[in-house]
């Protein structure tokens, strides 16, 4: 096959020239900004798959156009590998690059790419691509598909899905069917079959009632949750708000309610102590909540779910008789009452790594059974090999074993997914017949709160030690630990985003009021020392003069 690397300056030139000067940086899941922007960005990473698949052999990679949990006037990019990992780091560079650089040295750019990783442009190159359901998405995906055809790579349109079922079709195409069918169908079978055989006739146990809310942030989750719902035996009863009525993620989903620390828009009247579930717009986390019977809101959060679903499965290994190493994988915002409990009562080993589902499965990598959430309830549970092949021989004679690799099939081990998420944590508190005061009683949370704070360039703050420390600008972390110092378990770090054009503020302490006045505290620093624009502090639904 030969390729004449003109078309791509051509299609690039007639069709998706670049429209804005300033620099796009792959930030922490791809590349993400106002949608109007993007249309080169996508023609390019369209053109990176195409070239990445080509030098894994052929093997097929994912290219998902969302902005997730941002608002609906931004979009995004989200580069799926082989194995369903999100793009390998050495390849950010030349993303960031491909991204940046002028229509006219696009050729040559795609050229050097080419040689430089000694790329052979004849050998064949497959590319899944899916999107969300912003307004936006239809376009932007035209621009990635026609970013392949230009290469001569095929490509294969899957619409509307979740950026998980996504991932999980590069999986179940590259593994030739082990993983499941490559479909949307296959997809839903996969899932639904392994939760309806763990919950058997067991629809009801102890204090565990077979209904929840589900809010689906009016985007793709509410779509599929729908399926699910159709082809599920009544094994759950959901009953599904912000299907799609309003903005996709605005007073709704997963990010608000868990920054927000508040109930959805549209939440319908429940009975107290109600699970309900919140995923973000495309549905790769996932927060559960309820309101108690003094009309209080309580969060269930990525903590909540590591904590509950590692204390399972170290059970169940045990059970099985199994010597396999655990560990939890966190990121500095996970609550200091969680990682007190993980350490102290479920003694499992927990590492620290900076926010970025990326960041957390290459170390939960590391383990037999390798538990990563964040906080904000993006995550899942990956098994080694080994880990899957001792189960499978275990099962041979033991009900527990068998139980383990239903739960391995209802796990989308390959990135977070809210549903199955869901479906797993569903399981688990019906197995330990647990309603949610049950599950909340496990350890106590420290109150914590986040900020956002507009800066003019949010680079100039940087990090070491999963973003725990601030490097520069210079003195702001003294400055921090100062003001730390005076709150009893006080902490607090500040980050810049990888998602949207702010720097985030994490503080926690011992009571509501001292975790507020230490945010607040942070905040104002971050403003005064690193080009804080204008003197609000921005809090989910409120916006907050800096002068305390
Ligand atoms: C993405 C990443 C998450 C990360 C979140 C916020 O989530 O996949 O790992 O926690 O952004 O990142 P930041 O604080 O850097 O903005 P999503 O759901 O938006 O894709």
């Amino acid at each position: 096959m030969s390729i004449n690397l003109r078309t791509v300056y051509a299609f690039a030139r007639e069709m998706y020239p670049k429209k804005s000067t300033a620099p796009i940086q792959y930030g922490t899941a791809g590349f993400r900004g106002k949608a109007e922007f993007l249309d080169s960005v996508m023609y390019r990473m369209g053109v990176l798959a195409t070239l990445r698949s080509r030098i894994r052999g052929g093997a097929v990679i994912g290219v998902m156009v969302t902005a997730s949990h941002n608002p609906e006037p931004d979009n995004g990019v989200k580069l799926i590998d082989p194995k369903g990992e999100m793009l390998e780091a050495s390849w950010e560079s030349i993303a960031t690059d491909l991204a940046n650089v002028e229509d006219s040295e696009l050729e040559a750019h795609v050229a050097k790419i080419i040689s430089d990783n000694k790329i052979d442009v004849g050998s064949s190159s497959n590319v899944f691509v899916g999107m969300d359901n912003r307004y936006h998405s239809p376009r932007l995906l035209k621009a990635v598909a026609d970013g392949v055809i230009a290469l001569k790579g095929n490509v294969r349109e899957f619409g509307i899905v979740t950026t998980p079922m996504l991932h999980f079709f590069v999986v179940a195409a590259n593994t030739r069917g082990a993983y499941g069918q490559p479909t949307e169908e296959g997809y839903y079978r996969k899932l639904i079959t392994a939760f309806e055989i763990l919950r058997g006739d067991n629809l009801e146990n102890g204090n565990y009632r077979n209904k929840l809310v589900f809010d689906g942030a009016n985007g793709v989750g509410a779509r599929k949750m729908l399926q699910f719902i159709k082809r599920m035996h009544d094994s759950l009863q959901v009953d599904v708000i912000n299907k799609g009525d309003g903005k996709i993620n605005e007073n709704c989903g997963a990010d608000y309610v868990k920054v927000k620390q508040g109930v959805p828009i549209g939440m319908p009247i429940v009975e107290p102590y109600t699970r309900c579930v919140s995923v973000d717009g495309d549905a790769d986390r996932v927060v559960y909540f309820f309101t108690d019977d003094k009309n209080q809101f309580r969060l269930l959060d990525g903590d909540r779910i590591a904590t509950l679903v590692a204390d399972y499965l170290m059970d169940m290994v045990k059970r099985c008789g199994l010597d396999l190493s655990m560990g939890l994988v966190q990121t500095a915002y996970a609550n200091g009452g969680s990682t007190d409990y993980i350490s102290n009562t479920l003694q499992v080993p927990v590492a620290c790594v900076p926010t970025g589902v990326k960041h957390l499965h290459h170390k939960a990598l590391q383990y037999d059974i390798g538990v990563y959430f964040e906080a904000n309830g993006h995550g899942t549970v990956i098994f080694s090999e080994n880990a899957k092949s001792l189960i499978k021989a275990a099962s041979e004679t033991s009900v527990d074993a068998k139980t383990l690799l239903h739960v391995i099939d209802l796990i989308n081990e390959t990135v977070g997914d809210a549903i199955s998420d869901m479906l797993l944590v569903e399981t688990i508190l019906n197995h330990k017949g647990w309603d949610v005061k049950d599950w909340l009683a496990t350890y106590d949370d420290l109150p914590n709160l986040q900020l956002k704070i507009k800066v003019q360039d949010r680079n100039v703050i940087t990090t070491t030690d999963a973003e725990r420390v601030c490097v520069t600008p210079v003195g702001l972390q003294e400055a921090i630990d100062k003001v730390v110092s005076n709150y009893k378990r006080g902490r607090a770090f500040v980050r810049p985003s990888g998602t949207e054009d702010v720097v985030r503020v994490y503080a926690e302490a011992a009571t509501k009021d001292e975790t507020e006045s230490l945010a607040y505290e942070v905040g104002i620093l971050v403003q005064q020392l690193a080009g804080g624009v204008g003197p609000e502090l921005i809090h989910p639904g409120k916006t907050i003069s800096a002068h305390i």
